[in-house]
């Protein structure tokens, strides 16, 4: 019998959004339903690249925008056969933050264009759904933990808001993350069980390129 694959799904929005939460929340119920599901998460803060990226978030070190950039997009390329392989056993990735973090916050941070800073992520595995999280920037201020990183800012979470609607394709949804945590949980769980059904016959996609892997 043929193993389908399992889905890639990623959580992407700003800061305090409920990324964390809703990626955490997922896993557990689809593991509870018998789907093979893991999380993954970006920064991957356990490798040598992540340590340094950690370092560099918490104001412990100083780095070029240019370096830290191609840190995060080293740090997926270092997870890059991993996740592939656990994909193609069948295994579903929900995955908080990825691509779309690395070019919308580069891209607010340094002014940089969007094209420049997507191209370090060319040919990544490529989601089956991304799904943004909206949060009003009342809500996302009141929420615990905010303001302690680098780019903790209104104005900047602002720009980084629109960097990420505008790498909307057809494989992101918008989420309202003002909504209590089980509603917002309940629409992700609707999202993730029809994407992994419509895509376990189909290939992977490449990101930012149209061929499949
Ligand atoms: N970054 C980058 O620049 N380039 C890249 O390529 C990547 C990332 C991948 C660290 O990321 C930084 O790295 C980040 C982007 C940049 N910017 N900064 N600063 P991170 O993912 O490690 O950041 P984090 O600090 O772990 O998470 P977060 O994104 O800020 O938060 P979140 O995961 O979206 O939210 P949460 O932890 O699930 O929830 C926050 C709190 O709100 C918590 O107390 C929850 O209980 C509460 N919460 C969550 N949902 C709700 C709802 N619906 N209602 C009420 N309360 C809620
Ligand atoms: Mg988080």
């Amino acid at each position: 019998m043929t193993i389908k694959r399992g889905a890639l799904l990623v959580l992407e929005g700003c800061d305090r959004a409920g990324k964390s939460t809703q990626v955490q929340k997922l896993v557990t119920e689809l593991t509870a339903r018998g789907i093979s599901a893991e999380v993954r998460r970006f920064p991957d803060r356990t490798t040598e690249v992540g340590k340094m990226i950690d370092k560099y978030l918490s104001h412990a070190v100083e780095l070029p925008a240019e370096t830290v950039h191609l840190l995060f997009s080293s740090n997926r390329w270092e997870n890059c056969t991993e996740m592939k392989k656990a994909i193609l056993s069948g295994t579903t990735l929900i995955v908080d933050r990825y691509a779309g973090s690395g070019a919308a916050y580069t891209a607010a941070t340094t002014g940089k264009d969007l094209s420049w800073c997507k191209e370090p992520d060319r040919g990544l595995p490529k989601p089956d759904l991304v799904a943004l999280l909206e949060v009003s920037e009342d809500v996302q201020a009141s929420r615990a933990g905010w303001g302690s990183e680098r780019f903790e800012r209104i104005e900047l979470q602002q720009k980084i808001s629109s960097n990420l609607h505008q790498l909307m394709d057809e494989s992101w949804v918008t989420v309202n993350g003002n909504d209590d945590i089980d509603k917002v949980h309940a629409k992700l769980l609707t999202l993730a069980l029809s994407t992994i059904e419509t895509v376990k016959n189909k290939p992977l996609g490449e990101l930012y390129n149209s061929k499949p892997l």
